[in-house]
């Protein structure tokens, strides 16, 4: 499959999708969210696949946002449509089967910052710049931006950010827990690439359920996460690779996973 404004890469069970179009810096438009839809699809049918690493290309910007040019003159109906086609995006990515890595370099603002935000995992290079500025422009964040920013970093700070539009640097993006890392200029990659590689020999069906019972499990109050934990934690006692771990630990191994 060709795409415009993606590339894509596989190595290992770890794919690395990434934003091309530097000259915008990788703002998104609605080719972009439906080629990056695409990309998700058919990387979903790739039974060899443990992870995937999404970042943006140009050194500039993961995704300064959603593309300004391409909104300015929409009606509201067509505002809409835009709104739902990143916002299915990105529960797409949020509940993508195998764990998702968001490689941030540059500016992550608007679009950009929610779609981070919809990855499992965001790893910042020091030049990463973080912010919802949608309010500069009249408009509040329409790829759920209000929605999972609390969720992260808690309401005060979320609010914060929102209302303000600030701009804030991967130093401070750590310290309020909006990203989980943060890694030395030029080393991104390789920082997204080991953790992709860590994550990609571990029992894929029991990281796959990880993700579930966490995001799931959030949706739930206490009692009830507990007891989805049981049901996914008994799931596992159906896998092969529930028998091959324990075997490969008591045998001193290393496990052999097949994913099933
Ligand atoms: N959209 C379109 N083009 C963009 C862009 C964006 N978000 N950001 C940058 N560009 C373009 C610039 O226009 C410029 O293009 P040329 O003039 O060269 O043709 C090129 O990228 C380089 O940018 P600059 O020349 O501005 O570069 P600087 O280094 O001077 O500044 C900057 C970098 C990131 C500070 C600046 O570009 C900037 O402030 N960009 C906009 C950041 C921003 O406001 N992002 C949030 C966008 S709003 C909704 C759905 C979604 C949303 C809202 C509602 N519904 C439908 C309900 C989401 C909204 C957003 O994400």
């Amino acid at each position: 499959m060709d795409y415009q404004f993606l590339l894509l890469a596989a190595e290992g069970g770890v794919a690395t999708v990434t934003i091309n179009r530097p000259k915008a810096l990788n703002a998104l438009n609605a080719d972009l969210l439906k080629e990056l839809t695409q990309v998700f699809t058919e990387l979903v049918k790739d039974e060899g696949l443990r992870a995937v690493i999404l970042t943006g290309a140009g050194g500039k910007a993961f995704v300064a946002g959603a593309d300004i040019a391409a909104m300015a003159d929409l009606n509201p109906l067509q505002a809409r449509t835009f709104g739902v086609l990143g916002q299915n995006l990105m529960q797409m990515i949020e509940t993508f089967p195998r764990p998702v890595i968001a490689a941030i370099e540059g500016f992550a603002l608007g679009g950009g910052c929610e779609l981070a935000m919809s990855c499992d995992i965001r790893l910042a290079s020091e030049s990463a710049k973080f912010g919802q500025p949608e309010v500069n422009l009249g408009v509040i964040p329409g790829f759920a931006g209000t929605q999972r920013l609390p969720r992260l970093v808690g309401k005060g700070r979320a609010k914060e950010l929102l209302y303000t539009g600030d701009i804030i640097d991967a130093a401070e993006a750590l310290r309020i827990g909006l990203v989980n890392k943060v890694v030395e200029n030029g080393k991104l990659l390789e920082a997204a690439q080991e953790m992709a590689r860590k994550i990609a020999k571990k029992g894929p069906l029991a990281v796959q359920l990880c993700k579930v019972a966490v995001n799931d499990g959030l949706e739930m109050d206490l009692i009830k996460g507990c007891a989805y934990e049981a049901d996914l934690f008994a799931l596992c006692f159906a896998s092969e690779d529930q028998s091959e771990g324990m075997k490969a630990f008591l045998e001193k191994r290393a496990a052999q996973f097949k994913g099933a």
